[in-house]
């Protein structure tokens, strides 16, 4: 299964979790930033900043300002970037591949939420150019009572 990835500094591609595996920099066990959770992840940050220095090292814009992942159910998270210092994704448990969150899963231990924690992740975007104050989750084009009301 392929892991998209958007991003206008780095560019976009399509990559398996053994390659996003092997372009990060920083693994760490999942229990070091998650108390009792086992398993197998890779920093966030550490890989981002590594990809953005292979694939573009003349570019030096700033650092992304949100995060967006989406999951094979269409559930997705929006987090802002300075909720992400700790953020990893998990690839590995007993060490297996993910018998739930398959192929990637997302947690954000410092962040608002524990939803946030995505499962079955299998896009991953960037964004620069709109400040996002908090951290959104949900499913995908999931309209809401409240915006029903509205339309009636
Ligand atoms: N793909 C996907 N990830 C998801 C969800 C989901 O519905 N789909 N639910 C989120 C929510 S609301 C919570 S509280 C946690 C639950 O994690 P758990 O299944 O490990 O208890 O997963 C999050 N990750
Ligand atoms: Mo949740």
């Amino acid at each position: 299964m392929k892991i998209s990835i958007w991003d206008e500094a780095i560019g976009n591609a399509q990559l398996s979790t053994e390659e996003l595996k092997q372009a990060a920099p920083l693994h760490v066990t999942l229990e070091d930033r998650v108390p009792g959770v086992e398993g197998r992840a890779f920093d966030v940050k550490a890989w981002y900043r590594a990809q953005r220095r292979q694939r573009s090292p003349e570019e030096n814009g700033g650092e992304p300002l949100f995060m967006t992942v989406e999951a094979v159910d269409e559930f997705q998270a929006t987090i802002p970037w300075d909720e992400l210092d700790q953020a990893v994704f998990l690839y590995e448990q007993n060490g297996a591949p993910l018998q739930k969150g398959f192929p990637i899963r997302l947690y954000v231990p410092d962040g608002s939420s524990e939803c946030l924690n995505v499962k079955s992740v299998v896009s991953i975007r960037f964004g620069y150019r709109h400040p996002v104050e908090k951290a959104t989750y949900g499913f995908k084009n999931e309209v809401s009572i409240e915006e029903l009301k509205l339309k009636k």
